[in-house]
């Protein structure tokens, strides 16, 4: 089973100066050394912090049925900019409150700022989506807790 993973760093800065994503090329090391796990080319995407375009994108990867796996980074915090998940639960079909608690609840571990993320998971057709936090160690820290005790690798094999 290959599954196809799609990847929307949700950032102004690095929508306007691509070599600013430290994080959407870090998710895609990680996920292509997994076992499994590939991200064609053309589905890395940036975008700017805007409800149209986040939910465009994604969107447009949901109806493609091709991608198993939509992961967001960024635009999950408090700041007035920050509407990753306003963009992105009209999509979910079926809501995941456990991978968001997985990843509070791990992101707790490391720093008590993790209470400031908003994340969101759950299915779109055959998708998941989860939206990770935009930085480096953030991003970093999220996938660990997914693929720990392979919780993602169950979910979507129980999706496909
Ligand atoms: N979660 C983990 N695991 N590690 C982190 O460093 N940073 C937090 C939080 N979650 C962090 C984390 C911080 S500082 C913020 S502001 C929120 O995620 C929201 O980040 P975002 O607005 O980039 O999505
Ligand atoms: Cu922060």
């Amino acid at each position: 089973m290959t599954i196809n993973v799609a990847i929307l760093t949700v950032s102004d800065t690095a929508a306007k100066d691509a070599a600013a994503d430290l994080s959407g090329p870090q998710i895609r090391e990680i996920i292509t050394s997994k076992d499994g796990y590939q991200v064609q080319d053309g589905f890395c995407r940036i975008v700017p912090d805007e409800k149209e375009e986040i939910h465009s994108a994604v969107s447009s990867w949901v109806e493609s049925e091709n991608i198993d796996w939509v992961i967001t980074a960024g635009g999950t915090g408090f700041g007035v900019r920050d509407v990753t998940p306003e963009a992105l639960s009209p999509l979910i079909e079926r809501p995941a409150p456990g991978i968001v608690h997985l990843l509070i609840s791990s992101s707790l571990n490391k720093t008590p700022f993790a209470a400031l993320s908003r994340p969101i998971a759950g299915t779109a057709k055959n998708t998941l989506i989860t939206t990770l936090p935009g930085s480096l160690k953030a991003v970093t820290e999220n996938l660990e807790a997914l693929f720990d005790g392979d919780v993602i690798h169950h979910a979507l094999d129980l999706i496909k």
